[in-house]
């Protein structure tokens, strides 16, 4: 290995040293992706391998097929809410008895669990083991009187993005209305201030900026569904495209 330069004569050395290191390791068994001119650590590939060897209580591998680890949520983009807490409310509506609205201050009122999750997200990289904090879309199902006729729900999002989910993922343990993961609010790209958690489906289906659950009878494509993926997107049968 190279020797350092001397960096208290000449600090300027140092962030070119860093990132020469820093592409070196990834040599030698993590792979980096360039994002939007940042680069980003992917986990080292025996995180992904040793994910590949799992499986969940369910049965199921930790890993769906064509996925890999990475360490942190990368962001995705889409047309950001503005992330103010102060201003945002949710909206649960459609098929219940006792439609409702809540703000943030009576939002964290209802109750809160904290879940492990893991995403997967359809371009091919995972995020295991988050810990998720939020009120279940359960909860907020039961406490908005959900209809017997209700089969799906349609998470709602700024600007008018929607997901459609049955209500089998949708009520899942660990599907969540959320704001924080791993202790951490969502900074915006990837939500703030509270976003939906639909892990066992491809991490399109969580809604970031989310503003309304809305219980329905009959399916409704939502935004991604309707531009070519698929319209129910189980990352272990590998619904990608529609
Ligand atoms: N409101 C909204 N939510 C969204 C999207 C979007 O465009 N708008 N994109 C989805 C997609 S395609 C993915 S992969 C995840 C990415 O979340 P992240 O940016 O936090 O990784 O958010 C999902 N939620
Ligand atoms: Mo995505």
């Amino acid at each position: 290995m190279t020797k350092p330069p001397d960096f208290d004569r000449h600090p300027e050395l140092r962030p070119g040293w860093d990132r020469r290191q820093f592409i070196r390791s990834a040599a030698v068994g993590a792979t980096i992706v360039a994002v939007g001119g940042a680069l980003l650590r992917v986990a080292a590939d025996d995180l992904t391998r040793s994910a590949r060897a799992e499986d969940r209580p369910d049965g199921r591998k930790r890993l769906p097929p064509g996925q890999r680890v990475l360490e942190f949520l990368r962001p995705m983009g889409g047309q950001e809410g503005d992330g103010e807490a102060k201003t945002w409310k949710l909206k649960v509506h459609g098929a219940v008895a006792a439609p409702f609205e809540v703000d943030y201050a009576n939002f964290l009122k209802l109750p809160q669990v904290t879940r492990t999750a893991d995403v997967h997200c359809v371009t091919g990289w995972s995020m295991l083991g988050g810990l998720w904090k939020g009120v279940q879309i359960k909860k907020l199902a039961e406490l908005a009187k959900i209809k017997d006729t209700a089969r799906y729900v349609i998470l709602e999002a700024a600007h008018g993005f929607t997901a459609n989910v049955p209500l089998l993922e949708a009520f899942a343990d660990n599907a969540l209305v959320t704001y924080r993961v791993n202790d951490k609010p969502f900074a915006l790209q990837h939500g703030a201030p509270v976003r939906g958690l639909i892990p066992d489906l491809y991490f399109w289906k969580s809604a970031k900026w989310i503003t309304g659950l809305k219980f329905v009878k009959n399916d409704e494509p939502g935004y991604w569904e309707e531009r070519g993926y698929h319209n129910h997107a189980d990352p272990w049968k590998q619904e990608r495209y529609g």
